[in-house]
This record gives structure tokens, C-alpha cells and sequence, in this order.
């Protein structure tokens, strides 16, 4: 089973993440990220067998969750090959660092094989596959800032969630296997 860590936002924070970039649905032509499945990955696993999943659930514990609070306030495209992703970003995010990596030293002290594809960028993906007009020179993926939001988005993130994915014809399709509170920030 593909499965992944995430910081998972309440309905009213996904439609505040899916408005910061609503004008552009009608010009950008990408695949869309539906508002339910809006949320920030922290760490990916590709292929974990189905008897390996239940002591995931004890690899949490409060000791590990800190205060998160983000401020979302860019918009950036992000090159993957011919095409791009459109991800929502956060600044000041140290704490996020912190906690993939405790997470990940977790996981591999189980014996989880992870994903290393890609160094840890937190983002939000809005759109996948958003088709560039004019063609990313060959290697260069810089991502390139589409939108500063002002104002930013707060989002002092309450849950962390361990998530399945399936991939179907229609799109991702993500079940919540386990949910973690975070403390409050404030
Ligand atoms: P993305 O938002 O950047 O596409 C479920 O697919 C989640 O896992 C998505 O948030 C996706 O990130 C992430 N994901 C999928 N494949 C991944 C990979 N090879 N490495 C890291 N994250 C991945």
C-alpha cells in the first residue's frame, strides 16, 4: 500500500487553500486537487505491506507532535518535467524540519522503506500536471513564484494524519487510517 504522513487541514482551511488560487482554475489547465484531499505531506511510503501498518499507528506519541503554526504566502510552480505542479508554500516552517525528520528516524528504526526521491519542500499541491506555455529548459527546476498572498494564510495546524493512497482513473483517492492532534498554538 502506498501510504503517507500529512498535516491535514480542517474543511475550512482546505477552502481557504483552494481560494487562494480559485481565479486561476479557469486559465491554468491542469488537474485540480479536490478540496477534501488538500493537505501538506511529510513524509511518503511507497509500498508498505498490509501487516506492517498496525504498529504505524504506535509510532506517534505527544512526545513527538510540536505546536505548528504556517504561514502560507506563496504560489509557485514548480517544474516536473514538461509539465508543472502548482503548490501553495509556507514560510517560517523549522518545526516542520524537526518533525519529518523524528518521524523518519521512527520509520526507519521499524524497517520502513521511504521514499528519498525528493529532499523535504513542505507545499500544498493545488494542481498537478498544469501544462506551461512556454517549456522549462532542460534540468532546470527552479520553481518559479507565481502569487505572494496578501494577505498570507495563517494556519496553526492541528492534525497529523497517517493517509492511504490508491490511484484511480478519476483522481487520488485518500482514506485517513489514523489522526494525531496537535497542541494548540495558541
Ligand atoms: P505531492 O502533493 O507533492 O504530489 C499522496 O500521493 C501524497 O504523497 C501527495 O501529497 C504527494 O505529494 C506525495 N507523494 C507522492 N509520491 C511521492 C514521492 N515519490 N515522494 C514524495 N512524496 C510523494
Amino acid at each position: 500500500m502506498r501510504l503517507f504522513f500529512a498535516l491535514w487541514p480542517s474543511m475550512e482551511e482546505q477552502m481557504r487553500f483552494r481560494d487562494a488560487a480559485q481565479d486561476l482554475e479557469p486559465i491554468v489547465s491542469g488537474r485540480w486537487t479536490a478540496r477534501e484531499n488538500l493537505h501538506l505531506t511529510l513524509l511518503f511510503l511507497p509500498s508498505v505491506d498490509e501487516e506492517r501498518i498496525g504498529p504505524l499507528f504506535s509510532l506517534v506519541d505527544r512526545s513527538l507532535l510540536p505546536k505548528i503554526f504556517l504561514r502560507l504566502d506563496r504560489l509557485l510552480f514548480q517544474p516536473a518535467g514538461q509539465e508543472a505542479l502548482l503548490w501553495l508554500v509556507p514560510s517560517g516552517h523549522s518545526e516542520l524540519a524537526h518533525l519529518v525528520e523524528s518521524l523518519r528516524a521512527r520509520l526507519l528504526a521499524m524497517g520502513c522503506s521511504l521514499s528519498f526521491g525528493r529532499p523535504f519542500s513542505p507545499h500544498i499541491t493545488l494542481a498537478r500536471r498544469v501544462f506551461l506555455p512556454r517549456r522549462p529548459q532542460r534540468g532546470r527546476r527552479q520553481p518559479v513564484l507565481l502569487r505572494r498572498l496578501s494577505p498570507p494564510i495563517d494556519w496553526a495546524v492541528r492534525e497529523l494524519a497517517l493517509v492511504s493512497s490508491e490511484t484511480r482513473p478519476e483522481g487520488s483517492r485518500y482514506t485517513l487510517l489514523a489522526s494525531w492532534a496537535l497542541p494548540a498554538s495558541a
